[in-house]
């Protein structure tokens, strides 16, 4: 570890940081009794940077001061919420000199408009306590991912963040109507407005949401709210292969219409990591069927309803044999059950060794060709990788993951190969035209990929727009986009 003092620069700079915000909040490796690895750290452990300090502020007027400092010392920001982020675009880079900006202590809902369906939220507002604010008004934010209990609104609008529900209510993009940031020079646009309708000029909000902290740094949000379904019903269902998976989902999409709010894919691998790991979790169906699908059916009558449609959808999806078995929860707490094993597929992973991960997106009529072709692409260049497939199905998003062969440790599979890997699944989604960042974001991990795979004129554009909003590069320098 580096023991060096900081630079005068530095030290005047931690004194006028230490102003604004208190010295409980300015924490540095000086700092008695605190490790900063919680926050230098990424989730996946893949990078571990070094901050000058990491900033907790408490309100926006401390955010723009602490913007301004930083400014005025040329000392770039890192902003973090929940440090869950999967691309490596929340933890400092390892040179010791730029400030990470915690966003946590900034967690207040603000207000909650009833007739209007709005909320309005700090950005470290943790999502779960969001959505069980929402929740007490009797309505629902529909928001929903493995990571709720700890990442934040404002890094789930860094990231427009997906999850489980976007079939149905789409990503955190469309359930955002406003925003109030500070931007690199310190200055606070307040935009927290809860209106459907409002023509007047470029959509800044749109700019901001997505752009993982490298334009601006959010500090509340206005998100919609929405009736809290009549009842909820989910069903696990064994389909013999990613079309019949596909046609599933398209009469669920038939007969289901707006009640079908979840449908995930599982592929037979990624479950055996579950079952290995969590064999308490009894995860249903899995040894007899290349895939498992996972559907919810959120209806606004009742639960007899919601019921009779599902039983009629899976009869029929069984009589066009793109169903051979399904179990249909009997209750909120088996539902709860089937979903807590979706979602522990990332930390099976994580229990099984480093993988090389990927989230991506095609149209869904064309997903069955995608796997078959790039599994035996990957398959003849890597013999033996097994693939941990798995995903957004409803949205066209897979996390379709590549783990060492069996038997291979896999820290070494991951660096001796990531990018050869990474080749073969990225050219193969940009041949069926597709993206290589459905939901997590760049990051840093992907910010050398966007040039070979991004629009050559959107590219330009988007470091137009950096160098517009953010000519000192200030903010998360070296996310999304990379130095030229
Ligand atoms: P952080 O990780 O702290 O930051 C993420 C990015 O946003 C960084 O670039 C950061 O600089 C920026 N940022 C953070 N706060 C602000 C702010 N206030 N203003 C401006 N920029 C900011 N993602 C999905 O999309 N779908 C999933 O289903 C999903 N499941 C996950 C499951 C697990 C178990 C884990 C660990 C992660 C999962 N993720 C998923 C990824 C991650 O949870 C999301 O990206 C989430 O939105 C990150 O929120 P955070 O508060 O942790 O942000
Ligand atoms: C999910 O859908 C997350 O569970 C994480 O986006 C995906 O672990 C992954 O690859
Ligand atoms: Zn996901």
């Amino acid at each position: 570890m580096t023991t060096s003092s900081p630079s005068l620069a530095h030290t005047t700079l931690l004194a006028q940081l230490r102003q604004i915000c208190g010295d409980a909040h300015v924490l540095t490796h000086e700092t008695p009794g605190v490790d900063l690895a919680t926050w230098e750290q990424d989730w996946r452990k893949r990078v571990k940077g070094r901050a000058l300090a990491v900033v907790r502020p408490a309100d926006t007027a401390q955010v723009a001061a602490v913007v301004k400092a930083c400014a005025a010392a040329q000392t770039s920001i890192v902003p973090q919420g929940g440090n869950t982020g999967l691309v490596v675009g929340s933890v400092p880079d390892a040179s010791g000199t730029q400030i990470v900006l915690s966003m946590t202590r900034m967690n207040a809902v603000r207000a909650i408009d009833k007739d209007n369906l709005t909320i309005t939220v700090e950005a470290g507002c943790v999502l779960q306590n969001l959505q069980a604010a929402a929740d007490s008004a009797g309505l629902l934010f529909p928001l929903s991912l493995g990571a709720e209990g700890s990442c934040t609104i404002g890094g789930n609008l860094g990231t427009n963040a997906g999850g489980t529900q976007v079939v149905r209510y789409g990503n955190t993009r469309e359930l955002c109507l406003g925003l109030e940031v500070v931007t690199a020079q310190g200055e606070v646009w307040s935009g927290l407005t809860g209106l459907r309708k409002d023509n007047t000029g470029y959509d800044l909000r749109h700019l901001m949401i997505g752009s993982e902290g490298t334009l601006g740094i959010i500090t509340a949000a206005t998100m919609k709210l929405f009736p809290q379904p009549a009842a909820q019903l989910t069903a696990w269902a064994a389909v013999p292969s990613m079309e019949a998976a596909v046609a599933l989902l398209g009469l669920a999409h038939q007969r289901l219409g707006p009640s079908l709010t979840g449908f995930e894919v599982m592929g037979q691998f990624a479950l055996s990591l579950v079952d290995k790991h969590y064999p308490q979790l009894r995860v249903p169906l899995w040894q007899e069927t290349p895939w498992c699908v996972l559907i919810e059916n959120s209806d606004s009558e009742n639960e007899a309803h919601a019921r009779s449609q599902f039983e009629s959808l899976l009869e029929e999806a069984m009589n066009h044999g793109c169903v051979t078995d399904a179990v249909v929860a009997e209750s909120l707490t088996q539902a709860r059950g089937l979903w807590h094993i979706r979602e522990s597929i990332t930390l099976a992973q994580q229990q099984e060794g480093p993988n090389v991960k990927h989230d991506i997106s095609i149209a869904v009529s064309l997903i069955p060709a995608f796997v078959a072709e790039t599994d035996a692409l990957l398959a003849q260049t890597f013999p033996g990788v097994r693939m941990v497939d798995f995903g957004h199905l409803g949205d066209g998003n897979l996390h379709y993951n590549v783990q060492a062969p069996e038997g291979q440790d896999g820290k070494a599979f991951v660096l001796a190969h990531e990018d050869a890997v990474n080749t073969v699944v990225f050219d193969q989604v940009s041949r069926f035209k597709g993206s290589i960042s459905a939901e997590h974001g760049v990051g840093e991990l992907k910010a050398g990929k966007l040039p070979l795979y991004k629009d050559p004129t959107a590219l330009a554009m988007m470091r137009a727009v950096k160098k517009a909003l953010d000519p000192h590069n200030l903010l998360n320098p070296g996310r999304v986009l990379s130095a030229e």
